[in-house]
Protein backbone atom coordinates (compact mmCIF):
# COMPACT_ATOMS: atom_id res chain seq x y z
CA UNK A 1 0.00 0.00 0.00
CA UNK A 2 0.89 3.37 -0.39
CA UNK A 3 0.55 6.37 2.31
CA UNK A 4 0.82 10.03 0.73
CA UNK A 5 2.16 12.49 3.85
CA UNK A 6 1.41 15.96 2.86
CA UNK A 7 2.70 18.59 4.37
CA UNK A 8 0.54 21.54 4.20
CA UNK A 9 3.40 23.90 5.20
CA UNK A 10 6.08 25.05 2.34
CA UNK A 11 9.16 23.57 4.29
CA UNK A 12 10.45 21.32 2.59
CA UNK A 13 13.36 20.26 5.50
CA UNK A 14 10.40 19.64 7.82
CA UNK A 15 8.69 17.35 5.32
CA UNK A 16 12.10 15.32 5.30
CA UNK A 17 11.26 15.18 8.90
CA UNK A 18 7.97 13.91 9.02
CA UNK A 19 8.82 11.32 6.04
CA UNK A 20 11.44 9.99 8.19
CA UNK A 21 9.63 9.36 11.02
CA UNK A 22 6.25 8.24 9.05
CA UNK A 23 9.19 5.55 7.07
CA UNK A 24 10.40 4.24 10.32
CA UNK A 25 7.65 3.42 11.74
CA UNK A 26 5.54 2.05 8.32
CA UNK A 27 5.30 -1.66 8.09
CA UNK A 28 7.15 -3.66 5.09
CA UNK A 29 4.82 -3.30 2.68
CA UNK A 30 4.12 0.76 2.69
CA UNK A 31 5.58 3.08 0.46
CA UNK A 32 5.42 6.62 2.20
CA UNK A 33 5.47 9.06 -0.34
CA UNK A 34 5.58 12.46 1.18
CA UNK A 35 4.66 15.78 -0.52
CA UNK A 36 5.34 19.13 0.23
CA UNK A 37 2.78 22.05 -0.47
CA UNK A 38 3.89 24.12 -3.23
CA UNK A 39 1.86 27.15 -2.09
CA UNK A 40 1.43 29.00 1.04
CA UNK A 41 3.20 29.26 4.28
CA UNK A 42 6.55 28.48 5.46
CA UNK A 43 5.05 27.51 8.79
CA UNK A 44 1.35 27.27 9.86
CA UNK A 45 0.98 28.96 13.01
CA UNK A 46 -2.35 31.08 12.93
CA UNK A 47 -5.66 30.77 11.61
CA UNK A 48 -4.94 32.74 8.19
CA UNK A 49 -1.92 30.55 7.52
CA UNK A 50 -3.98 27.32 8.06
CA UNK A 51 -7.04 28.62 5.76
CA UNK A 52 -4.46 29.63 3.13
CA UNK A 53 -2.53 26.35 3.88
CA UNK A 54 -5.85 24.47 2.00
CA UNK A 55 -5.33 24.81 -1.49
CA UNK A 56 -1.68 23.96 -1.90
CA UNK A 57 -3.06 20.96 0.39
CA UNK A 58 -5.76 20.30 -2.44
CA UNK A 59 -3.07 20.77 -5.19
CA UNK A 60 -1.57 18.15 -3.45
CA UNK A 61 -4.35 15.64 -3.22
CA UNK A 62 -4.76 16.58 -6.99
CA UNK A 63 -1.28 15.08 -7.79
CA UNK A 64 -1.59 12.48 -5.49
CA UNK A 65 -4.55 11.28 -7.72
CA UNK A 66 -3.10 11.78 -10.72
CA UNK A 67 -0.05 9.71 -9.68
CA UNK A 68 -2.42 7.00 -8.83
CA UNK A 69 -4.30 7.37 -12.42
CA UNK A 70 -1.10 7.01 -13.96
CA UNK A 71 -0.52 3.86 -12.34
CA UNK A 72 -3.63 2.57 -13.74
CA UNK A 73 -5.23 2.51 -10.64
CA UNK A 74 -8.65 3.55 -11.07
CA UNK A 75 -9.95 0.65 -8.78
CA UNK A 76 -8.34 1.98 -6.30
CA UNK A 77 -9.14 5.84 -6.67
CA UNK A 78 -12.65 4.45 -7.08
CA UNK A 79 -12.60 2.22 -4.18
CA UNK A 80 -9.81 3.80 -2.26
CA UNK A 81 -8.75 0.45 -0.68
CA UNK A 82 -5.16 0.40 -1.63
CA UNK A 83 -3.75 3.82 -0.54
CA UNK A 84 -4.35 6.68 2.25
CA UNK A 85 -3.50 10.14 2.75
CA UNK A 86 -1.86 11.69 5.99
CA UNK A 87 -2.68 15.80 6.21
CA UNK A 88 0.75 15.97 8.67
CA UNK A 89 0.13 19.22 10.13
CA UNK A 90 -1.41 19.54 14.17
CA UNK A 91 -4.55 21.44 12.71
CA UNK A 92 -5.44 19.33 10.61
CA UNK A 93 -6.36 21.66 8.31
CA UNK A 94 -8.82 20.59 5.44
CA UNK A 95 -9.34 17.09 7.30
CA UNK A 96 -13.42 16.78 5.60
CA UNK A 97 -12.18 18.55 2.44
CA UNK A 98 -9.59 16.11 1.67
CA UNK A 99 -12.25 12.89 2.70
CA UNK A 100 -14.51 14.41 0.02
CA UNK A 101 -11.88 14.30 -2.62
CA UNK A 102 -10.81 10.70 -2.17
CA UNK A 103 -12.36 7.38 -0.78
CA UNK A 104 -9.45 6.46 0.69
CA UNK A 105 -8.60 6.79 4.52
CA UNK A 106 -7.58 10.23 5.88
CA UNK A 107 -6.13 11.23 8.81
CA UNK A 108 -5.25 13.90 10.55
CA UNK A 109 -2.15 13.77 12.76
CA UNK A 110 -4.24 15.90 15.57
CA UNK A 111 -7.11 13.35 15.55
CA UNK A 112 -4.56 10.27 15.25
CA UNK A 113 -2.90 11.28 17.71
CA UNK A 114 -5.59 12.16 20.23
CA UNK A 115 -7.11 8.40 19.83
CA UNK A 116 -3.87 7.00 19.92
CA UNK A 117 -3.20 8.47 23.62
CA UNK A 118 -7.04 7.92 24.94
CA UNK A 119 -6.31 4.42 24.40
CA UNK A 120 -3.36 4.66 26.58
CA UNK A 121 -4.26 7.15 29.55
CA UNK A 122 -7.49 8.57 30.79
CA UNK A 123 -6.03 12.22 30.49
CA UNK A 124 -3.23 13.91 28.06
CA UNK A 125 -1.86 17.06 27.73
CA UNK A 126 -1.11 18.43 24.15
CA UNK A 127 2.39 20.45 23.96
CA UNK A 128 2.44 22.32 20.95
CA UNK A 129 4.44 25.38 19.27
CA UNK A 130 3.18 28.51 19.43
CA UNK A 131 0.58 29.78 22.69
CA UNK A 132 -1.66 31.11 19.69
CA UNK A 133 -2.07 28.59 17.85
CA UNK A 134 -3.38 26.53 21.49
CA UNK A 135 -7.13 27.26 20.39
CA UNK A 136 -6.77 25.43 17.43
CA UNK A 137 -5.88 22.19 19.27
CA UNK A 138 -8.70 23.49 21.58
CA UNK A 139 -11.09 23.46 18.94
CA UNK A 140 -10.36 20.39 17.67
CA UNK A 141 -10.25 18.56 20.88
CA UNK A 142 -13.85 19.49 21.33
CA UNK A 143 -14.81 18.87 17.44
CA UNK A 144 -13.18 15.22 17.94
CA UNK A 145 -15.02 14.73 21.20
CA UNK A 146 -12.09 14.33 23.55
CA UNK A 147 -13.08 17.41 26.19
CA UNK A 148 -12.57 14.28 28.99
CA UNK A 149 -9.37 12.98 27.81
CA UNK A 150 -7.32 16.15 27.05
CA UNK A 151 -6.68 17.83 29.93
CA UNK A 152 -5.06 20.90 28.30
CA UNK A 153 -3.19 22.11 25.97
CA UNK A 154 0.43 23.81 26.31
CA UNK A 155 2.72 25.88 24.50
CA UNK A 156 6.60 26.55 24.31
CA UNK A 157 6.24 29.57 22.78
CA UNK A 158 8.68 28.80 20.17
CA UNK A 159 7.73 29.52 16.10
CA UNK A 160 7.46 25.87 14.76
CA UNK A 161 10.53 26.42 12.41
CA UNK A 162 12.48 26.79 15.39
CA UNK A 163 11.98 22.96 15.81
CA UNK A 164 14.97 21.83 14.04
CA UNK A 165 17.50 24.95 15.29
CA UNK A 166 19.60 23.35 17.98
CA UNK A 167 20.38 26.79 18.74
CA UNK A 168 16.66 27.81 19.92
CA UNK A 169 16.79 24.94 22.37
CA UNK A 170 13.01 23.68 21.65
CA UNK A 171 13.87 19.96 23.02
CA UNK A 172 14.80 21.11 26.52
CA UNK A 173 11.48 23.80 26.52
CA UNK A 174 9.72 21.02 25.23
CA UNK A 175 10.89 18.42 27.81
CA UNK A 176 10.20 21.13 30.42
CA UNK A 177 6.77 22.06 29.64
CA UNK A 178 6.16 18.13 29.45
CA UNK A 179 7.20 17.42 32.36
CA UNK A 180 5.03 20.96 33.86
CA UNK A 181 1.98 18.50 31.94
CA UNK A 182 2.17 15.37 34.14
CA UNK A 183 2.75 17.17 37.15
CA UNK A 184 0.02 19.71 37.24
CA UNK A 185 -2.44 18.73 34.60
CA UNK A 186 -3.25 15.13 35.93
CA UNK A 187 -2.20 13.86 32.78
CA UNK A 188 -0.39 10.39 31.83
CA UNK A 189 0.05 10.87 28.08
CA UNK A 190 1.29 13.66 26.10
CA UNK A 191 0.31 14.07 22.42
CA UNK A 192 3.15 16.07 20.53
CA UNK A 193 1.27 19.13 18.69
CA UNK A 194 3.18 20.00 15.87
CA UNK A 195 4.15 17.26 12.79
CA UNK A 196 7.60 19.37 13.45
CA UNK A 197 7.99 17.53 16.85
CA UNK A 198 8.03 13.87 14.58
CA UNK A 199 11.60 13.21 15.73
CA UNK A 200 11.38 13.39 19.21
CA UNK A 201 9.31 10.73 20.39
CA UNK A 202 12.54 8.47 21.65
CA UNK A 203 13.99 11.00 23.54
CA UNK A 204 10.71 12.29 25.26
CA UNK A 205 9.95 8.98 26.15
CA UNK A 206 12.94 8.14 27.73
CA UNK A 207 12.85 11.13 29.80
CA UNK A 208 9.25 11.03 30.66
CA UNK A 209 7.93 7.79 30.92
CA UNK A 210 4.97 8.21 29.96
CA UNK A 211 3.33 7.91 26.70
CA UNK A 212 4.51 9.93 24.00
CA UNK A 213 2.09 10.23 20.94
CA UNK A 214 3.61 12.27 17.78
CA UNK A 215 0.40 12.24 15.26
CA UNK A 216 2.72 11.64 11.76
CA UNK A 217 3.79 7.82 13.46
CA UNK A 218 -0.10 7.25 14.45
CA UNK A 219 -1.93 8.48 11.76
CA UNK A 220 0.65 6.50 9.81
CA UNK A 221 -0.62 2.78 11.59
CA UNK A 222 -3.80 3.87 11.76
CA UNK A 223 -3.93 4.39 8.14
CA UNK A 224 -2.07 0.93 7.47
CA UNK A 225 -5.22 -0.45 10.11
CA UNK A 226 -7.65 1.30 8.09
CA UNK A 227 -6.28 -0.19 4.72
CA UNK A 228 -5.74 -3.60 5.99
CA UNK A 229 -9.37 -4.32 7.13
CA UNK A 230 -10.62 -3.00 3.68
CA UNK A 231 -12.11 0.56 4.70
CA UNK A 232 -11.99 3.47 3.23
CA UNK A 233 -13.42 7.20 3.51
CA UNK A 234 -17.50 6.61 3.48
CA UNK A 235 -18.74 8.42 -0.37
CA UNK A 236 -22.56 8.77 1.00
CA UNK A 237 -23.72 11.95 2.33
CA UNK A 238 -21.45 14.93 3.54
CA UNK A 239 -18.25 12.85 2.17
CA UNK A 240 -19.59 12.00 -1.38
CA UNK A 241 -17.22 13.73 -3.87
CA UNK A 242 -17.98 17.06 -3.93
CA UNK A 243 -20.82 18.84 -6.33
CA UNK A 244 -19.72 19.26 -9.79
CA UNK A 245 -19.87 23.18 -10.71
CA UNK A 246 -17.17 25.80 -12.18
CA UNK A 247 -14.72 27.30 -10.33
CA UNK A 248 -13.33 30.75 -11.57
CA UNK A 249 -10.67 32.61 -11.51
CA UNK A 250 -7.33 31.54 -9.86
CA UNK A 251 -8.99 28.20 -8.55
CA UNK A 252 -10.66 27.41 -11.62
CA UNK A 253 -8.46 24.29 -12.24
CA UNK A 254 -9.79 23.07 -9.25
CA UNK A 255 -12.93 22.68 -10.06
CA UNK A 256 -14.38 19.39 -8.68
CA UNK A 257 -14.07 16.53 -11.13
CA UNK A 258 -13.53 12.33 -10.52
CA UNK A 259 -10.68 11.01 -12.61
C1 LIG B 1 2.31 21.84 12.16
N1 LIG B 1 2.17 24.10 12.01
O1 LIG B 1 2.19 20.66 12.58
C2 LIG B 1 1.64 22.99 12.81
C3 LIG B 1 1.98 23.02 14.26
C4 LIG B 1 1.50 24.18 14.99
O2 LIG B 1 3.49 24.32 10.13
N2 LIG B 1 2.99 22.28 11.10
C5 LIG B 1 2.94 23.63 11.00
O3 LIG B 1 2.29 24.66 15.77
O4 LIG B 1 0.35 24.56 14.82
Amino acid sequence: MRIYVINPNTTASMTATIAAAARHVAAPGTEIIDMTSGAGAVSIECHYDEAMSIVGLAQAVKNANLIEEQRGNREGIATGRDHAFVIACFGDPGLLAVRELTAAPVLGIAEAAMHAASFLATGFSVVTTLGRTRVIAEHLVRNYGMEHHCRRVRAIDLPVLELDNPASGARARILAECETALREDNSAAIVLGCAGMADLVAFLSENLGVPVIDGVTAAVKFAEALVGLNLGTSKKGDLAFPLFKPYKGSLTDFAPRHV
